[in-house]
């Protein structure tokens, strides 16, 4: 019974409020958000438990990364073939966490419907679609794309793919899937009363990737597709080089069970996590855990020792996500404080100061036995949307999209003013090699905004 369980989960508060049939509380609701998640951890999270301890960074140094200037030597050849004969195989699959809204950048809808391209304000999903489309038909063979959403733009996410006939993909390659949700708590360990009489619950964070796929029989389907590795990434970054075969190659040649991407930091401040070797481990250790000693750390030249931030773009190989999933092992829950919109026990709206809880998928790292770190250029593959404006925002997202397609052309001959907007499709170019291939058809000279279909 719902009171029963509350109680067992030291709710009381909630368990007495549907015994007196109060009008907000909504059995229903309670009962769906109680649904699925795990009553144990749910209780060790409220008593403390689980909790991500930040790493002791004692003994830390820099991780070592293959550099960016590799991919134009000879040796990268031979990973990048194995990375393309694993494609023409189908053995990768791509998969996006988009479970997060657009609500930084104004909008009510998943993040992933932003339109982002530069002259054709093509959206995230469908520049991400159409990339998949183009990698299929070059390598002969289908990648699946695999869609995390969350329970808030589950629906919306599934209806945007269904209402542009999936960008040209094949419905069957498209799965979308749910991730897990967790109640926020108050800073006394007491569920919430949302405003639509349920609870208050959060999207349980990036790393709850892991567990999804396991629960929704992703990776039975992967297992039967004969999928053996997963191009991980986020669904804000435009410029991500999905399915990039010479990251497959060098993640799965050399074993690895979870390698990452990496790009310069811009300066000292970039709020983003860099990847380092922490205890002998590859991890990733976030802005906020880093100490000033650190953050500011010089090399020998004089130049930035901790240089490699985090893109968020991993190859994991589909056994290490089955080991993971399948034992006791967990990703820590790191834990946030937040205002939450809630109703007081008479049912009056309040805000509360409450915690939710998120796992985040570079904690997985340190738990692969081996870890490959390659450095790419920022220009070339990462230009996120994360704000309104300024830093990371469409604007800067637009201009380094276009500032790519536009060096693309410029290398191949073509005369292009500065101020001009570039943008080729993904299903005529996914790399500059591509538009070699159509040299002849480009225009000699541009001196306008174009789109190259
Ligand atoms: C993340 C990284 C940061 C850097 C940056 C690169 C964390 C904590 N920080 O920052 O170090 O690498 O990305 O762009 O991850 N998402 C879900 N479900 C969730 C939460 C997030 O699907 O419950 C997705 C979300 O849709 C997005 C991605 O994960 O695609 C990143 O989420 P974010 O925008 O909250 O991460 P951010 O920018 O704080």
């Amino acid at each position: 019974m719902l009171e029963e369980k509350l109680r067992q989960l030291g709710q009381d508060h909630i368990a007495k409020l549907l015994e007196t049939g109060a009008g907000f509380v909504l059995r229903s609701e309670i009962e769906k958000d109680l649904k699925g998640i795990s009553i144990p951890l749910v209780r060790e999270l409220t008593e403390g438990r689980h909790l991500y301890q930040e790493p002791a960074l004692v003994q830390v140094k820099p991780v070592p990364v293959v550099p960016a200037s590799f991919s134009a030597s000879p040796k990268a050849g031979r990973f990048r073939a194995h990375g393309e004969d694993l494609l023409r195989k189908g053995r990768v699959a791509a998969l996006v966490v988009a479970g997060g809204q657009g609500s930084r950048l104004g909008i009510d809808a998943p993040k992933g419907v932003v339109g982002v391209a530069p002259v054709t304000g093509k959206s995230l999903f469908q520049l991400h679609a159409e990339k998949v489309l183009a990698l299929s038909r070059k390598h002969g063979r289908a990648v699946p794309l695999f869609v995390m959403t969350s329970r808030a733009n589950d629906a919306d996410t599934r209806a945007f793919f269904a209402g542009h006939a999936f960008f040209g993909l094949d419905p069957q390659d498209v799965f979308f899937f749910v991730q897990g949700m967790l109640p926020s708590i108050t800073l006394e360990g007491r569920f919430v009363l949302s405003r639509y009489g349920g609870l208050f619950m959060n999207p349980d964070g990036h790393g709850g990737t892991l567990a999804a796929l396991r629960k929704n029989g992703c990776l039975d389907t992967m297992r039967d597709r004969g999928i053996e590795e997963i191009f991980y990434f986020q669904v804000d970054n435009p410029l991500v080089s999905i399915c990039d075969p010479l990251f497959i190659g060098l993640h799965n040649l050399q074993g690895a069970g979870m390698s990452s991407k990496v790009v310069k930091k811009t300066g000292f401040d970039e709020k983003v996590g860099i990847i380092a070797e922490v205890e002998g481990k590859t991890r990733v250790v976030e802005y906020s855990d880093m100490s000033d000693d650190m953050r500011y750390a010089l090399d020998a030249e004089g130049k930035m020792l901790y240089w490699a931030g985090n893109s968020a773009i991993h190859m994991i190989r589909r056994d290490f996500v089955e080991s993971l999933t399948g034992s006791a092992v967990r990703l820590p829950f790191h834990r946030a404080e937040k205002n939450i919109p809630a109703l007081d026990p008479a049912g009056n709206p309040v805000e509360v100061r409450g915690i939710k809880f998120e796992t985040f998928i570079f904690d997985a790292l340190p738990m692969a036995e081996k870890s490959v770190t390659l450095e790419v250029l920022r220009e070339h593959e990462f230009a996120p949307v994360k704000n309104r404006t300024g830093e990371d925002s469409l604007e800067t997202s637009r201009i380094m999209q276009s500032r790519l397609h536009r060096s693309w052309l410029k290398d191949l001959g073509v005369e292009v003013s500065g101020t001009s907007l570039i943008e080729i499709s993904p299903l005529v170019a996914l790399e500059k090699d591509d538009l070699a291939l159509r040299v002849k058809s480009l225009p000699a000279k541009i001196d306008k905004d174009i789109y190259i279909p």
